[in-house]
């Protein structure tokens, strides 16, 4: 058996991009992201990062959309939320931050804090360093932890200077987002480099895109980290087999599994990554 941590298995089930034209697993209303959740939870995953959409399928960071689909999570099972606050390309700040206006009950588990701007395929994510003083502020004081997203390896720099300014603290956890066109790309390479560059104690989880999804969460489980997977990053379970996002999890488990990592429960989740 591994030494090693059990492995946060994240499931990305919503995202921005994806479309019920590529895939009809999408879950996009409240009751449909709920079920989803619970059948990750069952197939292995701790944590879901959700986006939300209106009922017609567009991205959107409206805040009572997310408390929805929050309460129908939470009414299934006891996964983890971590909200998105990247929401999708070209939206303004305040919008992205929707989802940091819920708490109380409804107040999510983490939030994500994209720390530079990247090209996005044919597009641009805008996280200029204001932009980003300015969601880390919100995250802490809603008193959350940020999962810091790094899509290239200054956004570890970045995270290093927001700590040194209090935005954030550390060590921190970081997401690792390999394969976007314009950025990172998915190689073995990048993510050793990525995890040998962070500040020490930290902890990380790898989103790699498409094709690479599978195979990095056993490249994950090899070196101790966690994984990310799901309809947002990947809509295929094989070539041309449109898969779940349970059934994601459920092969992301296997992958694990198969690497001698045990699967951390949400009670886990929340204390190997430090939650509040
Ligand atoms: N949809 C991307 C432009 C996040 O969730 O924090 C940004 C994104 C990052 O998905
Ligand atoms: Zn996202």
């Amino acid at each position: 058996m591994s030494t090693l941590p059990p492995m946060v298995i994240t499931a990305a089930m919503v995202g921005a991009e994806t479309t019920r034209a590529q895939t009809p697993h999408l879950p996009i209303t409240a009751d449909e992201i709920g079920e989803a959740a619970a059948k990750c939870r069952e197939a292995g995953a701790a944590m879901v990062h959700i986006h939300a959409r209106t009922a017609d399928g567009a991205p959107s960071q409206d805040t009572e959309l997310f408390r929805a689909a929050i309460r129908a999570i939470r009414a299934r099972c006891d996964i983890l939320v971590q909200v998105s606050t990247g929401g999708a390309v070209g939206m303004s700040v305040d919008e992205r931050c929707g989802p940091l206006k819920l708490t109380g009950a409804d107040r999510p588990d983490m939030a994500t804090l994209s720390t530079g701007t990247v090209n996005f395929g044919d597009d641009v994510f805008w996280n200029p360093r204001p932009l980003v003083r300015d969601i880390a502020t919100r995250i802490k004081a809603l008193g959350l932890k940020p999962e810091i997203e790094c899509f290239d390896a200054g956004m570890i720099d970045e995270a290093r200077a927001l700590a040194k300014e209090g935005f954030i603290t550390l060590p921190a956890h970081f997401d690792f987002v390999l394969g976007v066109g314009g950025a990172l790309g998915a190689t073995t390479e990048a993510l050793d480099f990525m995890r040998s560059y962070l500040p020490a104690g930290s902890t990380w989880t790898c989103a790699a895109m498409g094709r690479h999804q599978l195979p990095f969460v056993e490249l994950s489980a090899e070196r101790g980290g966690n994984a990310r997977v799901g309809l947002e990053d990947n809509i295929y379970l094989a070539k041309g087999v449109l898969g779940r996002n349970d059934e994601l999890v459920a092969e992301a488990a296997r992958r694990a599994q198969a690497k001698g990592r045990t699967l951390a429960t949400p009670q886990q989740a929340r204390e190997l990554l430090r939650l509040t």
